[in-house]
């Protein structure tokens, strides 16, 4: 992809940014090789639709296939490594004066690369909890799925499906910080999932510049300030090298 244009205005605004708030989506996965959440899934799950399968009902109705969905996606994450767009955020952590990360991925990518901290709305894919008393369980047998060693219910990743509610907290977490910033960095999401999606109209709102990295339109585009139409490992680090120094 040539390279992106990156308009002088939003170096400075980077540059002199007091609190900035990014929220990413599974586009800053893609290129260490994480397939977003509605590419085609690959091989034996290309016949399934994700959003059918990340559901409390699918669960319900098939444990034992959900559980071996992630067991498939926790292997492919484990084995998916940061790329540049994650390290560009660990940097801009140290770099601005307030940062906030929010994020909808479950990969648990960005702590790896180093953020320190991170808003997880979505939960994360690397933790396993008991279904019904909601304790993260470390230590479990190789059940498909496994079941609880205190209640004998079935064990379930411990991610936000469709229809249950957001962490505690974290969404009015992510409000505030939204509310506060001056500048905003919407990266690799469609933007299409709620309550999630929201968030950077309360930045809009609260009169903040909100920026769009993703190589695809959005619902949020025609509202962005600047659109930076290309890959999250390839804008982001150059966008941080213009307003460094
Ligand atoms: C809730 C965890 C109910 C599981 C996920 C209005 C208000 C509230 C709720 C709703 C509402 N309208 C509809 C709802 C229901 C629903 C919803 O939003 N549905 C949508 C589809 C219409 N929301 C919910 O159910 C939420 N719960 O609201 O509670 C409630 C409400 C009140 C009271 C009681 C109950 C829960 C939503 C959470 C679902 N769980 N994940 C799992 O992963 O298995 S969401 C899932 O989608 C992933 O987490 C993913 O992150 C997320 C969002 O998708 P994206 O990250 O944006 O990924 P996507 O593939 O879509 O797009 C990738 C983008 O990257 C693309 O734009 C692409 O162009 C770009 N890209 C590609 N390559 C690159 C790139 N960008 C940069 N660089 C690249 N190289």
């Amino acid at each position: 992809m040539p390279g992106v244009e990156i308009a002088s205005q939003l170096v400075e605004a980077l540059r002199t940014a007091g609190r900035v708030v990014a929220l990413t989506g599974s586009g800053i996965s893609a290129e260490s090789g994480v397939p977003t959440f509605r590419d085609a899934q690959t091989g034996l799950w290309a016949r399934y639709d994700p959003q059918e399968l990340a559901t409390p009902e699918a669960f319900a109705r098939n444990p034992r296939l959900v559980w071996e969905w992630y067991e498939w996606r926790r292997d492919l994450v484990g084995r998916a490594q940061p790329n540049p767009a994650h390290q560009a955020l660990v940097e801009l952590e140290t770099r601005a004066p307030d940062f906030t990360l929010i994020t909808q991925n479950v990969d648990g990518l960005h702590q790896t690369a180093g953020s320190r901290a991170v808003i997880e709305l979505h939960g994360n894919i690397r933790r396993t909890r008991c279904s019904q008393e909601g304790v993260i369980i470390e230590e479990y047998g190789d059940g498909r799925p496994p079941r609880c060693h205190r209640c004998g219910d079935f064990l379930r990743p411990d991610v936000v499906w469709f229809g249950e509610m957001l962490p505690p907290g974290a969404l009015e977490e992510a409000s505030e910080a939204a509310r506060g910033c001056d500048l905003f960095l919407s990266i690799g999401t469609s933007s299409l999932v709620y309550p999630a999606a929201g968030i950077p109209y309360e930045a809009l709102e609260n009169g903040a510049t909100v920026v769009e990295i993703n190589p695809s339109e959005t619902p949020l585009t025609p509202r962005a300030n600047f659109v930076l139409r290309g890959r999250a490992g390839e804008v982001l680090p150059e966008l941080l090298a213009m307003s460094s120094g």
